[in-house]
């Protein structure tokens, strides 16, 4: 590992900064840095904030990040401005903010404003969430105004997404983009300090009565008072927890269209493995010698997937290595997936070591070798079946 991907890992507030700067210049060193990390990503829960200008979302940032400061969890403020609209008001109060944190090596804060380009922003915004995640920031949350098609994208990069309306939008509800509307997982009717915050939540609940789809919460916060956070975080939670809508939902169709193809196991005498395994009632439906890859193969059906047996037919198969280095024992996992091309981009951009091309296999399956420094210490092998 790299000395500034180390101090990254290790929590060197500098060494982050540096970084974050250098990957919103898509600097090719910082990018380099990025993949390195990349294996280490994949834990902080992502939160998008966005609403109309002047909703109180930094103020509800804030107290958000605060609250979840004081449970000890991390915290990283990306806040993007699509529009262009930053005035020196709205730079000036995020200054102000990164005063009151300043020092505080478990939270890092970001703004960044379009450069006049479109689509780089979400790129560098998606980037960032990347780098804050693999640097181990529990929680890394984005603010953006909800007004165009940036904000959908970076709102893609959420978890859960809150939604801040405000009171005397009135009929505005109606107005709001629809898109916007339907990416919500949370409601918050913040300044709700102020009149008007029944009539809003009114005219939410009955836009939300036409809706099909599970209603998602609403929660009325006074973000300048602290009032409202910790019941916005417990939706939140909710949400994006393990039992939460978007977990289940993601984990139904992930496992619905994923199966374990076949265990490969590594054996040194196959005769007597295959012998094993009938004694608990499985049979071999073929036997082949794979003579590409040195190897005597016997696949034994388990329900939809497969056990397969591999003993090595000749000294300098990869098998045969393997045994020599790890003994007998669990040499990959193969998964079946939907749409293999698609798993690959998803990885390689996640910066996983592919050991091959994805090529065609014997019967025309496509497939795919993973490294084990990726996948958590196991060769993984991705099959997509009839793949014309
Ligand atoms: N009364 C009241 N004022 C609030 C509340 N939350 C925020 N404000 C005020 O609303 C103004 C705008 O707050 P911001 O947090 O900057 O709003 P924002 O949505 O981030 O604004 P942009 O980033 O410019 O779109 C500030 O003056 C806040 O003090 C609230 O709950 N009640
Ligand atoms: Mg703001």
């Amino acid at each position: 590992m790299t000395d500034w991907a180390q101090k990254i890992r290790q929590g060197d507030a500098r060494s982050l900064a540096r970084a974050a700067t250098g990957v919103e210049n898509r600097d090719p060193q910082a990018l380099g840095l990025l993949r390195e990390l990349a294996p280490y990503g994949g834990h902080a829960r992502v939160l998008g904030i966005t609403g109309a200008p002047g909703a109180g979302k930094s103020t509800l940032v804030d107290a958000l990040a605060a609250a979840l400061r004081k449970q000890g969890k991390t915290v990283a403020v990306i806040a993007v401005d699509p529009t262009s609209r930053v005035t020196g008001g709205a730079l000036l109060g995020d200054r102000i903010r990164m005063q009151q944190h300043h020092g505080d090596p478990g939270m890092f804060i970001r703004s960044m404003a379009s450069r006049g380009g479109t689509g780089g922003l979400a790129r560098a915004t998606g980037d960032l969430t990347r780098l804050m995640d693999a640097a181990g920031k529990d929680f890394v949350i984005i603010e953006t105004v909800g007004v165009g098609q940036d904000e959908v994208e970076i709102v893609d990069l959420a978890q859960v997404t809150v939604v801040v309306l405000v009171p005397g939008m009135g009929d505005d509800v109606q107005a709001i983009k629809a898109g916007i509307m339907e990416i919500a997982d949370v409601f918050a009717i913040n300044k709700a300090d102020q009149p008007g915050a029944d009539r809003v939540e009114r005219e939410l609940q009955a836009m939300l009565s036409l809706s099909e789809r599970p209603k998602p919460a609403i929660v009325r916060t006074v973000a300048t008072e602290g009032t409202g956070i910790s019941e916005l975080l417990d939706a939140v939670g909710q949400v994006s927890g393990p039992h939460g809508r978007r977990a289940q939902g993601q984990q139904r169709q992930n496992s619905a269209l994923c199966h374990i193809d076949h265990l490969g196991i590594a054996v040194k005498n196959l005769g007597e493995a295959v012998s094993f395994y009938e004694s608990i009632g499985l049979r071999p439906a073929h036997h082949e010698t794979v003579e590409q890859e040195k190897v005597r193969v016997a696949m034994l059906p388990v329900g939809e997937s497969r056990i397969e047996l591999l003993e090595p037919s000749a000294p300098d198969s990869t098998v045969a290595k393997f045994l020599e280095k790890h003994g007998p024992g669990l040499h990959h996992v193969a998964l079946r997936v939907p749409d293999l091309q698609a798993a690959v981009e998803r990885l390689r951009a996640s910066g996983a070591r592919l050991l091959n091309e994805p090529r065609a296999g014997a019967g025309g399956h496509l497939y795919v070798f993973v490294h084990p420094a990726s996948t958590g210490g196991v060769l993984l092998e991705l099959i997509q079946e009839n793949a014309q």
